[in-house]
């Protein structure tokens, strides 16, 4: 058993009273009142998810394992002359809640280099997608594809105790964390480097060797680095955590988990969002001829999309009621390292007008940029500018907390989810509308 699992263990056991706790002295406890509003309104606010790995305040933004992410990026161990930490220290923090020295970091890099081989079949998977198919489309399928590859699925089969679940999904899980960088480099390669070849450099982290693989230089390692660590978690109720864990929660393995964690992020309301703002802000490049437009000339941009019913990417949040500290800290990145970027310019100006836009109109509850106003920008000056790919990278980082929560929904023991609905005709009788 590796350090990792073996700490994992430990404190699976000692989590394991608590909810036991809870459940057995509480388990009738009303912890809250639900309203019409949130029963509508897609359960906003409904606290009907349990998670430790992460925890979104409104006004703080996440906290990682009670670390708020200044913390997490001070705190974890980095490459030597790195500026960002090894994604896998941040994998180790989010499953056991404690910050690995270095030595337990190089532990789980090279348990993760030795899973990440690819079978074969799934380059063909790859393969056999015409070059339109939106990366998204074939980051899920690719996904899907290693289904076979499960060892909970096979251990189940063979009759497994409900109390060893978390094991075998242990494994699916380190193994599809070490996958999914060389998955989503050989589906960028393919679409847009025409090139069928992705070299893995064995000596290089999760960060490295991404970029590595996809062929770009420094310093777009710690880039890759800084985007995983910072779309790894937002707690449990988003699309596609709350995707993840709800297809989990039946007992289908990571890999059905993660394929569908993948289709809930390629919504535009959602993980999407990076790729839409890139796309919307090529619009106002188009109209302003490659010059960077005026605040008053930005102010009539965004009133036009407004006007036309469509909402501002990048801005909003269903939780969230500050700026996203996700987005502040890729502001400060761009501040140091691409200060005089045009989209940057572009992405900062949109920055001081549409907060006061989206007040002034009323309707947002938060008018606030979320973390997907800032990622594009990064991305593009490094030379990733095909934008459709760019929720590949979210898809990347996010299924580092999707598994980890997977991995401890299976130790507590958590059960089938199944929330109750019910008719109109019932709700209108239970405020008495109808009799
Ligand atoms: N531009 C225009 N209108 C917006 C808006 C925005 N950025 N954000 C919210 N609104 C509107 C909503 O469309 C809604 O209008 P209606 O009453 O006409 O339906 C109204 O304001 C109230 O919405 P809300 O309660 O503030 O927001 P929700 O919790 O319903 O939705 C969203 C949250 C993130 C989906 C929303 O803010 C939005 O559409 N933002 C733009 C898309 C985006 O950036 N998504 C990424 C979010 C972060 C994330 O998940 N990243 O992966």
């Amino acid at each position: 058993m590796t350090g990792l699992k073996q700490k994992l263990y430990e404190k699976i056991e000692a989590h394991r009273p608590r909810i036991k706790r809870l459940l057995d002295e509480h388990g009738e406890t009303v912890i809250n009142s639900v309203t019409v509003q949130q029963v509508i309104g897609g359960m906003r606010g409904i606290k009907s998810l349990v998670t430790d790995i992460s925890y979104l305040d409104p006004y703080e933004g996440i906290r990682y394992r009670g670390y708020t992410l200044d913390e997490v990026f001070q705190k974890l161990p980095k490459p030597p002359g790195a500026e960002m930490p090894y994604v896998e220290g941040l994998f180790y923090l989010l499953l056991t809640g404690d910050i690995p020295t270095k030595e337990e970091v190089d532990e789980v890099i090279y348990d993760s280099v030795n899973r990440r081989q690819l079978p074969r079949y799934v380059y063909e998977v790859i393969d056999a997608f015409p070059n339109q198919s939106h990366p998204m489309v074939i980051l899920s399928a690719a996904v899907m594809s290693m289904q076979r590859e499960s060892v909970f699925n096979l251990k189940y089969a063979r009759g497994l105790n409900k109390i060893d679940f978390w094991d075998p999904t242990y494994e699916d899980a380190m193994n599809l964390v070490s996958k999914i960088p060389v998955i989503g480099a050989y589906i960028y390669n393919k679409l847009y480097r025409k090139t069928k070849y992705v070299y893995q450099d064995p000596t290089l982290d999760f960060g490295g060797n991404f970029a590595s693989m996809i062929d770009i230089d420094k310093p777009y390692d710690d880039v890759a680095r800084m985007y995983f660590i910072l779309h790894a978690d937002h707690e449990s109720g988003n699309v596609s955590a709350h995707t993840g864990h709800l297809i989990a929660s039946s007992l289908s393995d990571v890999y059905y988990s993660i394929s569908g964690m993948i289709n809930g992020l390629a919504g535009p309301l959602h993980g999407l969002a990076n790729q839409e703002v890139l796309r919307w802000i090529q619009d106002v490049r188009l109209r302003f001829g490659d010059k960077v437009p005026s605040k008053d000339q930005m102010q009539k941009f965004v009133m036009e999309t407004l006007d036309s019913g469509q909402v501002i990417p990048g801005y909003g949040h269903a939780v969230l009621r500050k700026t996203d500290p996700r987005y502040s800290i890729q502001r400060d990145f761009c501040i140091k390292h691409l200060p005089d970027d045009d989209l940057f310019k572009y992405a900062d100006i949109l920055y001081q007008v549409v907060p006061d836009i989206l007040l002034e109109q009323g309707k947002a509850k938060n008018p606030w940029p979320n973390v997907d106003a800032q990622s594009g920008v990064i991305q593009w000056h490094y030379g990733l500018v095909q934008y459709d790919y760019y929720t590949v990278l979210f898809s990347i980082g996010r299924a580092l907390g999707v598994l980890s929560n997977i991995i401890w929904d299976r130790a507590l023991g958590y059960p089938i989810e199944r929330p109750k609905s019910i008719t109109t005709d019932m709700l209108e009788q239970m405020v008495g509308i109808k009799k």
